[in-house]
């Protein structure tokens, strides 16, 4: 613990990411309390570990999700890691994407989300509150006011504003056969999720892009933290159960919908009125470049396996007994969106959309 506080008191540069464990366990609050008394920024976990909302995005330190290839987040000296399990990414590759010359601090309930690859941390295992409260404690004195800090914050806040912009972006004539170009669809999508509106995200090539558009509010988003494709269809059912006042939606890609589609029948059947979006992108697109990397080359080849198209979404939808509705139009999204959910049926909307997004180089 003296160690930890020690390296937070001396950091020039450092960044907070907050995990599941801080929304879980109601300690936005207190994280929010530390990054303003000691000028951290926070940030979320990677986008392929996110799962709640840890923090407010109208806390003025909130910086969006922690990205390997952003190098201002490179430049952190210390990365306070709290209520988080290792980060997928060290499982997947030999480094585990934090920035190389920082100190790494865990700060956890259990030796298990230690992480065993990280050599550099300091790890504080115990009551994450009881912990956070004795930082927050210690004297701020020695960085307070640390004009390195504040830009570092200031630095990294305008990169996130900058992602998440909801400037209305330039929007292309569309016509119902070629789709909503995707980037404005995710746009459009971001706008109409109120603060009454909770959003399930299984969106899989589009996760990284819709995790910078979407406002964070207590309990208004939950997303994989990992990859079991289907999730999403199933987990929106249980966050309408979870949050009955809450206008619910799933936001899925077309093979999540293909992987989960009997949470349609549960809904229809506990009269649960969700939404869910699916990105028509016209097949496992994430499949499809997993394959193109793979083929370097060749990669013009056509991937059959990952043509899943052509499918009636809304015809699937009424099988089970829910709303249905096709959108290939900025104009007909909009309306859809703006229109009143119905109070006891469930609705899926097949949302074409043309282009495709990726998530960050090097996940
Ligand atoms: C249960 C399961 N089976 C297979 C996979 C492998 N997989 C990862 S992404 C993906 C395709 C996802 O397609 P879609 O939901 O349409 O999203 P897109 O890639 O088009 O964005 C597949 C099959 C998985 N993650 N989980
Ligand atoms: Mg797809």
């Amino acid at each position: 613990m003296g160690a930890a506080v020690d390296a937070i008191t001396t950091a020039s540069r450092p960044l907070l990411i907050a995990g599941p464990e801080v929304a879980r366990r109601n300690l936005t609050d207190l994280v929010e309390g530390i990054a303003t008394s000691s000028c951290i920024p926070i940030v979320d976990p990677p986008w392929r570990d996110a799962e709640w909302a840890t923090a407010r995005s109208d806390h003025p330190h909130y910086c969006g999700v922690y990205r390997r290839d952003d190098p201002v987040m490179q430049s952190s000296d210390l990365v306070v890691i709290v209520g988080a399990p290792p980060l997928l990414e060290s499982e997947l590759r030999s480094d585990s994407g934090l920035p190389r010359e920082a100190t790494v601090i865990r700060i956890v309930d259990h030796p298990s989300w230690l992480d065993p690859l990280e050599e550099r941390q300091i790890g504080v295992v115990g009551d994450i509150r009881a912990t956070l409260e004795h930082i927050h404690r210690a004297p701020t004195e020695a960085h307070r006011g640390g004009s390195v800090r504040k830009s570092h914050v200031t630095e990294l806040r305008q990169r996130w504003e900058a992602r998440s912009s909801l400037v209305e972006p330039p929007v292309e004539a569309t016509t119902s056969t070629r789709g909503v170009p995707i980037q404005t669809a995710l746009r459009i999508v971001a706008e109409h999720l109120d603060e009454n509106s909770t959003a399930v995200l299984d969106p899989v090539t589009a996760t990284s892009a819709l995790l910078d558009l979407l406002p964070r509010r207590t309990s208004s988003l939950f997303a994989t933290g990992s990859g079991a494709l289907g999730w999403g269809m199933g987990a929106a059912v249980g966050v309408a159960l979870a949050q009955p006042d809450r206008r619910v939606a799933g936001i899925v890609g077309d093979g999540v919908f293909q992987f989960g589609v009997q949470a349609i029948g549960t809904a229809v059947r506990l009269k649960l009125p969700l939404t869910w979006i699916v990105l028509n992108n016209n097949g496992y697109h994430a499949v499809r470049n997993a394959v193109a990397k793979g083929k370097g080359a060749r990669s013009a080849q056509p991937h059959p396996l990952a043509d899943i198209t052509d499918v009636d979404y809304v015809a699937i939808a009424q099988g089970f007994g829910a709303d249905g509705v096709v959108v290939g139009t900025t104009d007909a999204l909009r309306r859809t969106l703006s229109r009143p959910t119905p109070t006891d049926v469930p609705t899926v909307i097949d949302l074409r959309l043309h282009g495709q997004t990726t998530n960050p180089p090097g996940s």
